[in-house]
């Protein structure tokens, strides 16, 4: 059961109105507790959670293996900045390397923070081995993309709430469809585009999921053109989507993999890039990183995290509880139900917006009926719970979302 916290739900959502930011509009909850798939609030209702703090923690909130881990490193050592080594972070690179196949690791601390790095080293990767003059290198991206808040990645987006108003924009990208050969064949020809980049399914664009092909084919695209594919897991890896990697789906292998989110299991900001010697040994000492960029505290969680996922065997779990969810979705025969989609645990009902429903309105009945969702762009709820979930609390979970869609 939830302790009893010193502040009620009203009190907090109070005060972060009054003395907070306003660059969010949560759904009126007030979390204060977790274990698990649950949450609580401040009064002690439970909650079962269907976002996951958007698939970061795959491997279910406060996982005790994790808050050990996170304990005893914590009260020896956290942070020793890149100024000097630590005991950690090179087992932690030999450890991740081997994990995904690839020679090299470049730790960074958010998944924004990651995908600029992999924005720096494809350049420097075009300016070294592809001859692209100074300056002229070129990233192409796809419509509907997300991959964080800094002035580069909103310089790409689509989305005018994440890009009006904070221009002028980074030069040097190209913005093409999502899911299309043809325009990819075509932008991938200028000889100064040294990479790119997408989500192998998009998860704020709505959980949109590419043709079948799709990551074979950018593969092809990409190495027929010696451009550099970059594949942005962040929200898509670490089982979420029934494989360890989403590319695995099609035994694709991106040159260069971003990780975050579920990296740490919900612990603290830790992401990285994945890649081979080539594309990361051009970033030269003293031209990249970060204060907190692999601190030992993030290199033992991350380990830790990393072997959950194997040992409790989440992407198979994921693919098995994914293929139930979507079934029993599909199965509720409303009008205004438009589309289910995904794969593994990370799915999406999406509202027809002709047919009166708000999305909005579905996830706070299902917030009184014990479930937190959240919508993305207005019509779309996405589903994606921890993947630790049994298969008694996969049907607790439909229970509740069946009735509440329902009862509209
Ligand atoms: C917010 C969205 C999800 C991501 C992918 C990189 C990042 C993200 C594929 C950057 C981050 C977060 C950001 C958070 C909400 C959430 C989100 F709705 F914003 F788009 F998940 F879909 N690549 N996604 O999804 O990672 O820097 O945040 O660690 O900004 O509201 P980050």
């Amino acid at each position: 059961m939830a302790t009893k916290t010193s502040i009620s739900s009203a009190d907090a959502m109070e005060l972060e109105d009054k003395y907070g930011a306003h660059n969010y509009h949560p759904l009126p909850v007030v979390l204060s507790k977790a274990e698990g798939i649950y949450l609580w609030n401040p009064e002690g209702e439970r909650f079962i959670d269907c976002l996951s703090a958007y698939s970061a923690v795959n491997q279910g909130h406060c996982h005790p293996r994790l808050i050990k881990v996170m304990t005893e490193q914590a009260s020896r050592l956290t942070l020793t900045s890149r100024a000097f080594y630590s005991d950690a972070l090179g087992e932690y690179c030999k450890y991740i390397t081997e994990y995904f196949g690839y020679e090299r690791v470049l730790p960074m601390n958010t998944g924004v923070e990651g995908g600029e790095t992999a924005v720096k080293l494809a350049r420097r990767w075009g300016y070294l081995h592809k001859n692209i003059p100074d300056t002229q290198a070129r990233v192409v991206f796809v419509e509907g993309n997300f991959w964080g808040r800094t002035l580069s990645a909103i310089s790409t987006s689509t989305d005018p709430t994440c890009r009006d108003g904070f221009g002028p924009y980074m030069p040097g990208f190209d913005v093409i469809p999502y899911n299309d050969v043809p325009a990819l064949e075509k932008a991938l020809k200028d000889p100064n585009v040294c990479g790119f980049m997408f989500e192998p399914i998009q998860g704020e664009a709505g959980v949109n999921v590419p043709s079948p092909g799709y990551l074979q084919e950018v593969r092809r695209v990409c190495s027929e053109n010696r451009v550099l594919m970059i594949a942005d897991e962040v929200q898509t890896g670490l089982c979420r989507t029934g494989r360890m990697l989403c590319c695995d789906h099609e035994e694709v292998r991106p040159d260069l993999v971003i990780l975050g989110k579920a990296l740490s299991g919900g612990m603290l900001p830790v992401s990285c890039v994945l890649a081979d010697s080539e594309v990361i040994l051009g970033i030269k000492p003293g031209e990249h990183g970060s204060t907190y960029g692999g601190n030992p505290l993030a290199c033992r969680v991350a380990m830790e995290a990393l072997q959950i996922l194997k040992d409790e065997n989440l992407a198979q779990r994921a693919e098995v509880l994914g293929q139930r969810f979507r079934q029993a979705l599909k199965e509720i025969n409303k009008p205004w139900i438009k589309d289910v989609r995904g794969k593994g645990l990370l799915n999406a009902l999406e509202v027809d917006p002709e047919a009166g429903v708000e999305a909005w309105d579905v996830c706070v009945k299902l917030r009184d009926n014990g479930l937190l969702a959240k919508p993305t762009h207005d019509t779309i709820i996405r589903f994606a719970p921890p993947l630790i979930m049994t298969d008694e609390q996969l049907e607790e979970a439909l229970n509740i979302i069946t009735s509440t869609l329902e009862s509209f």
